[in-house]
């Protein structure tokens, strides 16, 4: 199929990419992976952050598609820390004799189709060039880090740190002043950690954001054997649930039961910890009214928790729940009753400068040793477009994203033949567990190119009345729910400016792989295959 050049190019070696390399080598594919890191993991060798872990429970947030590594892989929390799951990654990139096809510290700059040729050419920031027929794209959702552009950033003189690109050997900030800019879940996870190290924390808040307690704790040998006995059991409950998880919605709703009763479902739910928070009642993601009695009750416990009203007041958020990604902690809101910790509001009166000394606002220096840029990323769309990926005729994938991103089912994009997205946006992604998503795209994207190959086909692109509909059709089910009325990265608003397109696809996991697998089953109906 090759001729010379590679089956498949696949960029980054996170989770997606270095399945995706795996399942290529199974299915007879030649492939190579770029990766800019210096190892594999991706999100997990970036984030390297004090507190970094995942907020879905390590049992699932895990590969399923090799029973041996499920089976012998032992977790050690019940939410994994990041350094365990870079083990992890590593691991897996051991076992199965990953690292030979991946090339490191190279980071993809462009991306060609050649038409004559029917290849992908790509070009690496070293001038390192690659040329394949088909090009995953396995980039990642939060991958690129966003930096506002704070006036005066340059001259401060202290230290700055990014969460999304921290520094491997670690950082002690103890004795120091240190300022923490952001309260997205980064900054929810590390100020806790960061405080108790500090002389002084200032906290910069934009905007406030809920978040349920983690309850983290070491796993049970005997939880741990007792979903090994029917780990396929369990990933197989999971896809069968909106965000492919195996977990407890509560189908009545939230203004159906006593006062009461809503009490206690509430409390039972933060004593248990974790996103199934949202899952207290079925309409609390549809129903403004239903929506409130949860974001009152989470209030409630910050107002319980924090000592000082007014900082609890600041820190409460006033918008619906679940609406930005909800976050998971261990001590953030009593952080704040720390002599310690300061909490600044930006939301009125924004950061107007990083000084030499510190950070500027409202005619206020706040003097700090260090800052942490805690600031997020420019989710689901920054890693493709900071690529200058090129389709037919010298499209660009920028110029066609101008308003806003636009794919076939999250997958592939019209005038952008054999390029392939893993969890792009249009996907569920996001909304989801990644590795089961991840697991989803990468058997369809592998399937499918399998399929062009055995029928004799060069070429496989999405037709632009399909992507059209996939289009309208995520619209209208993001804009039928409560997800859409705040500013969240899900919807690009934390990037200046960004089209405020809500980006992933909220249908749900079972939904999303029934069409899926209709699709392939149909020959790849909505894609010319040539
Ligand atoms: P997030 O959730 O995007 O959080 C970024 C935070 O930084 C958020 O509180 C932002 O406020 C704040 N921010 C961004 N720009 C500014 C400026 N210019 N001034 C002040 N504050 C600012 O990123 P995270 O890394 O915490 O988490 C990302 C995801 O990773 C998370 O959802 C989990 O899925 C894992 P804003 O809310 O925009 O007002």
């Amino acid at each position: 199929m090759s001729g010379g050049n590679l089956d498949l190019v696949i960029v980054g070696a996170g989770f997606a990419g270095m399945y995706m390399l795996h399942r290529a080598r199974k299915l007879g594919l030649s492939a190579r992976v770029i990766e800019a890191g210096s190892g594999v993991g991706g999100t997990w060798y970036w984030n390297r952050y004090p507190g970094a872990r995942c907020d879905v429970e390590s049992m699932q947030y895990s590969y399923q598609f090799d029973d041996a590594l499920q089976q012998e892989w032992d977790w050690s929390e019940r939410y994994a820390p990041q350094p365990e799951i870079l083990r992890y990654a590593n691991h897996v990139a051991d076992r199965f004799d990953l690292r030979r096809d991946i090339t490191f510290n190279a980071r993809e700059t462009t991306a060609a189709f050649d038409e004559a040729a029917n290849l992908w050419r790509l070009e690496t920031d070293s001038g390192e060039r690659i040329a394949g027929r088909f090009c995953v794209m396995a980039t990642g959702c939060l991958s690129s880090w966003n930096m506002p552009r704070f006036k005066g950033l340059e001259q401060f003189q202290g230290k700055r740190y990014h969460t999304g690109q921290w520094p491997h050997e670690g950082v002690d900030f103890t004795g120091l002043r240190v300022g923490v800019i952001g309260t997205g879940s980064s900054a929810i996870q590390s100020i806790p950690i960061i405080a108790g190290q500090a002389a002084q924390l200032t906290v910069f808040q934009r905007t406030p954001n809920y978040t349920i307690p983690a309850h983290n704790a070491p796993l049970d040998p005997e939880y741990k054997r007792a979903i090994k006995s029917d780990y396929a059991g369990m990933r197989a409950r999971a896809k069968q649930t909106i965000p492919g998880i195996d977990f407890k919605l509560n189908p009545k709703s939230a203004l159906e039961v006593s006062a009461e009763e809503r009490q206690r479902e509430y409390e039972a739910r933060w004593a248990a910890g974790g996103l199934m928070f949202g899952a207290s009642f079925a309409d609390i993601s549809l129903s403004k009214a239903a929506n409130d009695t949860a974001a009152e009750f989470v209030r409630g416990k910050i107002r319980e928790i924090v000592h000082d009203p007014k900082v609890a007041e600041l820190l409460a958020p006033d918008y619906t729940i679940g609406c930005k990604r909800l976050c998971v902690d261990t001590g953030y809101w009593a952080t704040f009753n720390r002599p310690n910790v300061a909490l600044v509001d930006v939301s009125k009166q924004p950061i107007e400068e990083i000084t030499a000394k510190g950070v500027k606002l409202a005619g206020r220096e706040y003097e700090v040793d260090a800052i942490v840029f805690a600031t997020g990323f420019d989710a689901m769309t920054g890693a493709l477009t900071k690529i200058d990926i090129r389709g037919v005729g010298g499209l660009s994938l920028r110029d066609k994203w101008d308003h806003g991103p636009r794919t076939y089912l999250g997958l592939a994009m019209a005038g952008f033949p054999n390029l392939f997205t893993v969890t792009g946006p249009g996907s569920p992604s996001v909304l989801t567990n990644m590795l089961p998503s991840i697991e989803q795209h990468v058997e369809w994207i592998g399937d499918c190119i399998a399929f062009a190959r055995d029928n004799g086909k060069q070429r496989v692109e999405p037709q632009a009345q399909a992507e059209e509909a996939w289009v309208a059709h995520v619209g209208e089910l993001a804009g039928a729910t409560l997800r859409h009325t705040c500013n969240s990265w899900y919807q690009g608003a934390n990037i200046d400016g960004k089209p405020r397109v809500f980006m992933p696809y909220i249908g749900g996991f079972p939904a999303y792989v029934k069409t899926c697998n209709q699709v392939a089953a149909g020959g790849y109906t909505g894609f010319a295959l040539s």
